[in-house]
């Protein structure tokens, strides 16, 4: 097992929803938590990124750092999405080869595998076909993050590997509605549909894709449990290895928003990938398995969202 008490870890991308998650739960390590916000470090840039890794030197790095969004923000921003995400990813793995780093934890996203994956989809499914459009520019770069890990290991002997996490959802999500994912934007807007009476509320799509979520703190519990147990080249999926229609995940949202009007479903806008469930059998194969339901999940995020101040829930501090 490989140890964390005592070492000093850096999160890249600690104040987002994955990287906080991360920064909770490694409390109960006994490790030292480095942090590089935005005024100390542009992870985009090479000179900055080499500064700092020289004067912090962390030994373990979880590189939870990406420009990231929902299905509109991935079409809309692509020049984004590809370039920030390579930048960040080749500048974090190479100075961690460059000042020793012990082991460097990379995540991945499910939209890195084929549009019509076998599913549900095993880690061997990479590259074995073409990618759903609307998100190839963010797959791409975490592909080739994926690929940076293995290259590093292959070459240089690093222990770098990388986990492929579902879609996720939780504390510290995105809330701001056009550019955020399906639970925070749905969330919100079925919740300010509640608050003004509202008759109806629009869903994009026609509420068939599939989709596999996993909570926040459930996945920062499964990474903890990966960099400790796990040390080779295939990137990991770390999922629950369940997923639902569009529809069912909006008639559980309106549940726990309690809205009583209609829902509508506007099928000019992009359902995007029909289905990804992960096949989670290497997780649960190391003794891993997720806590929290879909339902205790929602209801967990909206109770967060709800004590928020208004500006920062709109994205807007
Ligand atoms: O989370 P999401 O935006 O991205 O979910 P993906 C999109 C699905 O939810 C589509 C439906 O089927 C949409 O039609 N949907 C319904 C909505 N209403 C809404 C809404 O108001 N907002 C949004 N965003 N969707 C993401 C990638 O793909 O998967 C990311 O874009 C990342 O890059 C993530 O890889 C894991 O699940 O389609």
């Amino acid at each position: 097992m490989f140890e964390l008490a005592g070492k000093k870890i850096w999160v890249a991308g600690h104040r987002g929803m994955v990287g906080s998650a991360l920064m909770r739960r490694l409390q109960t390590e006994n490790c030292t938590l480095l942090e590089a916000g935005r005024q100390q470090a542009d992870l985009r840039r090479q000179d900055e990124v080499e500064r700092w890794m020289d004067k912090n030197r962390p030994d373990v790095i979880f590189l939870a750092a990406a420009t990231v969004g929902g299905i509109h923000a991935n079409s809309t921003r692509p020049a984004e999405f590809i370039y920030d995400n390579l930048m960040i990813e080749a500048n974090i793995i190479n100075s961690a080869y460059k000042t020793g780093v012990s082991k460097l934890l990379f995540l991945g996203s499910s939209c890195i595998y084929p549009k019509f994956a076998k599913q549900p989809i095993t880690e061997d499914e990479l590259l074995a076909g073409p990618l759903e459009p609307t998100n190839q520019w963010y797959a791409i770069a975490k592909i080739a993050g994926i690929k940076l890990c293995a290259a590093y290991r292959r070459q240089y002997g690093c222990d770098f590997i990388s986990a492929q996490p579902t879609n996720l959802y939780g504390i510290n999500d995105n809330f701001t509605g056009l550019m955020s994912h399906v639970i925070p934007a749905l969330m919100r807007r079925i919740h300010e549909a509640k608050l003004e009476g509202a008759s109806e509320v629009v869903v994009w799509g026609t509420g068939t894709p599939r989709r596999e979520f996993l909570f926040s703190e459930d996945l920062a519990d499964g990474l903890v449990h990966l960099i400790q147990h796990y040390s080779d080249e295939v990137q990991v999926n770390l999922g629950c290895g369940d997923d639902v229609t569009i529809r069912e995940l909006v008639d559980l949202i309106v549940e726990v928003v309690g809205y009583k009007g209609a829902v509508t479903y506007d099928s000019s806008k992009p359902d995007g990938t029909p289905r990804k469930v992960l096949d989670v059998s290497i997780m649960k194969n190391m003794g891993w398995s997720p806590k929290v339901s879909l339902k205790q999940g929602l209801e967990e995020t909206y109770r967060w969202f709800l004590a928020q101040p208004h500006e920062q829930v709109r994205g807007l501090a």
